[in-house]
């Protein structure tokens, strides 16, 4: 980054290991949620600047020494990338946490789980092998995993590190090249690991940077002929759109569609663990989380208890600036975009008569110009309610009740989503056949592990898109099998 005008900083884009700015020279502003002001400026890149950036990619997948470069050797260079990301974890941290509005300690939390993914897929670079097949009298088959070749990544703004990481450390492991295109709100720590991928050593073109709107940037990437691969993290109208772009080059894709999780509390639960668990999941980041644990299904027994006790938690909630101190519960919002987006959704709820049972507080001290919203608690929501069936990606939690096992499924089940769940009752038998019957990518059973997880593969059912991400799962995603067989 170029200091440019006192207290903002010009941010360039990295494309074919040289940080440029867009062709046109334009910038779109980067402004600070908790205040609204501006701070930084990146390049507004367009269907030109993508093109440069595949093309790199291109010429470093095809000519370049990492084609050849053994899978123990890409390895290290990951390796090497999350002991940067170590190195540097304050300023990385800060940076995150200024760019999305989120708390400092999310912020860190963020990095440590970024280091971790590098790590992860560090070690995981040359693990994969393939097979041999028995075959035909006189042939030997054997299979061999091959990279795609030049990998797409359109990344959002909720957990930029954490999203780029898993997405980057996957498809580097096995051998692919990275276009990664950040969420114009939240572009920076981005720009700021394919800096740090050059330093760790990373061959020029392997990790490329583009920078500025969807509409523009994104929808050319994701359309590109020179892109081999797309993974996509947001919502399920822009993730069509992007299937739609990948779907005329006849290309793969990823999609991490979001989701309208619940949490199923049977009336045997331990409820002192529950509680805690069941806000954090719906707070943590301010509820812009694709795994937010955002319905709470209760046994109806154990509703007033529940919602009585939850109730009481939320009117002690505070949203504030994300450097405040003492820190808040939670951060603002990351735009005034998605503030609106939020506060829409919660009129409407209102206005239908769904009950708010309680609404916590924004900082009085909070800077005028934040994006903040206070959490809200609505209960006995009906299920076929909006509220109910749609992400609202904000502090925003809804309960319903449910009466046995087999209610407590169709209630959990009853959105077009299935990303992740949480099962709380003591009962060992019903924790297995709710595991089993939930439709979700992940099921917690007396814990919520919303975004957590480097080694446990994660991805959805249905609206929640396809493929799976993290862990070692995440390394078929990223590579292709090849069959070959020898005549002897
Ligand atoms: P999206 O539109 O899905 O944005 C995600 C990413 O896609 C951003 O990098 C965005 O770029 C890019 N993008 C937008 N239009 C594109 C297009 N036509 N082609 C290619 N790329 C495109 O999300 P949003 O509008 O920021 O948020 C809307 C809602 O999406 C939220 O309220 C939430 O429900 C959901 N969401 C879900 C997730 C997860 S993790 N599942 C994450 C974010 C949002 P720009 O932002 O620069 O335009």
């Amino acid at each position: 980054m170029d200091a440019e005008t006192p207290g903002q900083a010009a941010w360039r884009q990295v494309i074919g290991g040289r940080r440029v700015e867009a062709v046109s020279g334009a910038h779109i502003e980067v402004v600070c949620p908790s205040d609204g002001k501006v701070f930084a400026t990146i390049p507004a890149s367009r269907a030109e600047d993508v093109d440069l950036a595949v093309r790199a990619a291109r010429k470093s997948f095809d000519e370049g020494p990492w084609r050849a470069m053994p899978a123990v050797e890409r390895g290290r260079l990951l390796t090497r990338l999350g002991q940067l990301v170590e190195r540097d974890a304050e300023e990385l941290a800060a940076l995150e946490s200024r760019d999305t509005g989120k708390p400092l300690r999310q912020g860190r939390a963020d990095v440590a789980a970024t280091m971790r993914y590098y790590e992860f897929y560090g070690g995981a670079a040359d693990k994969l092998h393939g097979d041999t097949i028995p075959f035909l009298e006189g042939y030997t088959a054997l299979t061999l995993r091959e990279p795609h070749g030049v990998v797409a990544g359109v990344i959002p703004w909720n957990y930029p590190l954490q999203i780029l990481a898993r997405v980057a450390g996957a498809a580097l492991a096995m051998g692919n090249v990275l276009v990664v295109k950040p969420a114009e709100d939240a572009s920076l720590t981005t720009i700021r690991i394919a800096e740090l991928a050059l330093e760790a050593g990373f061959p020029e073109g392997v990790f490329n940077v583009v920078t500025g709107t969807g509409s523009e940037a994104g929808a050319a990437l994701s359309g590109h002929p020179g892109v081999d691969y797309v993974t996509f993290t947001g919502s399920p109208g822009t993730g069509t759109a992007i299937q739609q772009a990948a779907a005329l080059n006849n290309r793969g894709v990823t999609m991490e569609l979001g989701g309208k999780s619940p949490q199923i509390v049977f009336a045997d639960a331990d409820l002192d663990k529950a509680l805690p668990v069941l806000v954090n999941a719906i707070i943590q980041n301010a509820g812009q989380t694709c795994s937010a644990g955002s319905r709470v299904l209760i046994e109806r027994p154990a509703y007033d208890a529940v919602a009585e006790a939850l109730a009481g938690r939320f009117a002690k909630l505070v949203a504030g600036p994300h450097d405040a101190d003492p820190e808040r519960d939670l951060g603002p919002l990351v735009s005034a975009r998605q503030r609106a987006r939020v506060a829409a959704m919660v009129d409407e709820a209102e206005a239908s008569g769904i009950a708010m049972l309680a609404r916590g507080a924004v900082d009085e001290h909070a800077p005028q110009g934040g994006f903040y919203a206070a959490p809200v608690l609505f209960g006995a929501v009906d299920p076929a309610a909006r509220i109910a069936r749609e992400e609202v990606f904000g502090p925003v939690l809804s309960l319903f009740s449910f009466e046995g096992e087999d209610e407590a499924v169709r209630l959990a089940n009853g959105t077009d989503y299935g990303l992740v769940a949480g099962v709380w009752t003591r009962d060992g038998a019903r924790q297995h056949r709710l595991a089993k019957r939930v439709r979700a990518g992940q099921v917690f059973v007396n814990s919520y592990g919303a975004g957590g997880g480097v080694e446990l593969p994660f991805g959805g059912f249905g609206r929640s898109g396809h493929g799976r991400e993290k862990g070692f799962e995440a390394l078929y995603d990223m590579s292709a099998t090849k069959t070959v067989v020898f005549d002897h």
